[in-house]
């Protein structure tokens, strides 16, 4: 009448089990939790950046006015291969025609609509959007903004 008796090896191979089953369901349900935050972006693989034309203005000591027309925000950040979508309204400024230095993207952001610039960067760095209208001080500028990519 052995075959019921549990012998000290036998015990201590179910007590491993038991730690190897409970390590599993631990490990089964972190990776549950990390699936269900990747199929949630996957649903929707292009990022939306969405950014503005703005302008300031003021009126010097002696009556002149100046203004100065900018992106807002007037930096974003992007990841290597990262697909995005760059949506920018106007509001300030008629008219603002912008490139992206360094690549043949260009585009014209007008007053009161929305201008979508798709943005794929396979090479690290900082690009420059620039309104070619604007271009300095003089002209009302700079209105640049800083494409980070890493
Ligand atoms: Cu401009």
């Amino acid at each position: 009448m052995n075959v019921f008796v549990i012998r000290g090896g036998w015990m201590w191979r179910i007590v491993l089990l038991f730690l190897f089953f409970i390590s599993a369901y631990i490990w089964y349900s972190f990776q549950w939790n990390v699936t269900t935050a990747f199929s949630a972006s996957e649903t929707n693989p292009i990022r939306e950046i969405h950014m503005v034309t703005g302008e300031f203005k003021t009126v010097t000591a002696d009556g002149k006015e100046i203004e100065s027309y900018r992106f807002s925000p007037g930096t974003i950040f992007l990841k290597k291969g990262e697909k995005v979508h760059l949506q920018i309204y106007g509001v300030n400024g008629d008219e603002h025609p912008v490139i992206v230095e360094g690549t043949d993207i260009q585009a014209t952001v007008k007053k009161g609509e929305e201008t979508v610039i798709p943005l794929q960067f396979e090479k690290e760095g900082t690009y420059r959007l620039i309104c070619l209208t604007h271009t300095d001080y003089e002209q009302n500028g700079p209105m640049i903004a800083y494409i980070v990519v890493d």
